[in-house]
């Protein structure tokens, strides 16, 4: 697939990797035409090997980059922002077209600050978890490592992602669309453990989180929902310490449960008998319903998918094969199947679930696709473990209306032009 403005890069891929791909599947007896994939195979052998500049002399230090970055050839796979008023409150998207596997790297991760990015010095930060507990205890952050910890892959993904889509399709590009959405590996201590050493005193019933930044961000969750999804005090991000954006040096990690609760920054935990009524679950993240009433505490990220290969802003160079690819999840457990639709949703396919398929975690999901020169309409559908099943926009508006911002889990489809252009639609 052309990334738009490399043509070197999607030349250099057509005639190696992507022969070698078509090779591979069509030893494997795949159900691709033969002619399709034998064009890429036969160009590549054809081709002259030539012996570039780097080949020729010794590359850079190995320590020219004491903390690694990537290709300069892959400067464009950054996050983007939107034009906001104040640029320390507002989102700034991942780039999931670019990503491979199931994996945000953790400078791609997506930020949304309420109040910008805090620069916390983490032997100044505490701690503190008080309220219905037997003995209330502030820790610094050195303590809580010093607590058995655990590791586990979750996906995060803001209640207001696909929150441009509600009504018609407004964006042109899968990380405007969906790049509110990210996934990594946190290590931490669990609630459960922190608690252990505080005791909870038993009319508690809800923790009220809150946040070191500006915004002093706060929410309440159920404690029996907290200690059962696996709640966490994380402070490690895919093997580092967390980053400044995701919340160092301690984050809030509540698998499946909307991303404002994540509380980032985290340095208080209160144990109450209801919830605090913040106003960032009062007047903010509820859902206005049709009926003018609105939905409050919706905890739990539905199950939905997107295609991110092809999608909208992409050029399929010339009719032939493509691997059609994308990333499903659930805020309730597994994702059981995907199914994926060229022809607008007439028709579905099942696609193929790429290991490790992990609970309330991106799962990747692949599907072969002739693609003939015609339109085609491109779109995947979702079927978490629970027996949930990702829902078309239309059948969304039908049960929330129109007013609504936060929850958008519609079905994504993505039109191919007979010209390749892919878009929105
Ligand atoms: N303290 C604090 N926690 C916060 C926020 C914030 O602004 N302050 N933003 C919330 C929102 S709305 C989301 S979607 C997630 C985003 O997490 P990320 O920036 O690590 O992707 O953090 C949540 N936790
Ligand atoms: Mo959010």
């Amino acid at each position: 697939m052309k990334r738009k403005g490399d043509e070197a890069d999607s030349v250099r891929f057509s005639e190696s990797a992507r022969g070698q791909v078509a090779r591979r599947r069509l030893l494997a007896g795949s159900a691709i035409a033969a002619g399709a994939v034998a064009a890429g195979a036969s160009r590549a052998l054809g081709a002259t090997l030539t012996t570039p500049s780097w080949t020729k002399e010794p590359g850079a230090p190995v320590l020219a980059h004491p903390y690694g970055v990537p290709s300069r050839y892959e400067s464009g796979i950054v996050r983007r922002t939107l034009p906001a008023p104040i640029p320390q409150v507002g989102s700034a998207w991942t780039p999931l077209a670019d990503l491979h596997g199931m994996i945000t790297p953790n400078g791609l991760f997506f930020v949304r600050d309420h109040a910008g990015t805090p620069e916390i010095d983490p032997d100044q930060h505490r701690l503190l978890v008080h309220g219905l507990v037997d003995r209330p205890m502030v820790f610094t952050v050195d303590e809580l490592m010093r607590f058995p910890a655990v590791s586990a892959i979750h996906f995060l993904e803001c209640a207001g992602n696909t929150f441009q889509d509600w009504a018609k399709p407004a964006v042109k590009t899968v990380q405007f669309s969906h790049g509110l959405l990210s996934c990594c590996e946190w290590t931490g201590v669990l609630l459960e453990t922190i608690l252990g050493e505080t005791g909870v005193r038993p009319e508690a019933t809800w923790i009220l989180a809150e946040g070191a930044d500006a915004a002093a961000m706060d929410r309440s969750v159920p404690l029996a929902d907290a200690l059962r999804i696996g709640a966490m005090v994380a402070f490690a991000q895919n093997g580092e310490p967390i980053r400044p954006e995701q919340g160092f040096p301690l984050r809030l990690v509540l698998p499946g449960f909307e991303g404002n609760m994540n509380i980032k920054w985290l340095r208080r935990i209160k144990l109450m008998t209801e919830p605090g009524m913040t106003k960032e679950e009062t007047a903010y993240y509820t859902d206005l319903m049709p009926d003018g009433k609105a939905r409050g505490f919706t905890f739990v990220m539905e199950a939905k998918s997107v295609i991110t290969r092809p999608s909208g802003g992409q050029r399929l160079p010339s009719p032939g094969f493509y691997d059609i690819t994308g990333l499903a999840w659930s805020g309730r457990g597994r994702i059981m199947r995907v199914d994926v639709s060229v022809d607008g949703g007439e028709t579905w396919q099942t696609a193929t679930l790429q290991d490790p398929v992990l609970s309330r975690c991106l799962t990747r999901f692949r599907l072969p696709w002739r693609w003939g020169g015609g339109s085609a309409v491109l779109q995947s559908r979702a079927i978490d473990e629970t027996g949930y099943v990702q829902p078309t926009l239309k059948e969304l508006v039908a049960v929330r209306g129109v007013n609504s911002f936060y929850h958008n889990n519609g079905i994504q489809p993505w039109s191919v032009a007979s010209s390749g252009e892919v878009s929105n639609v």
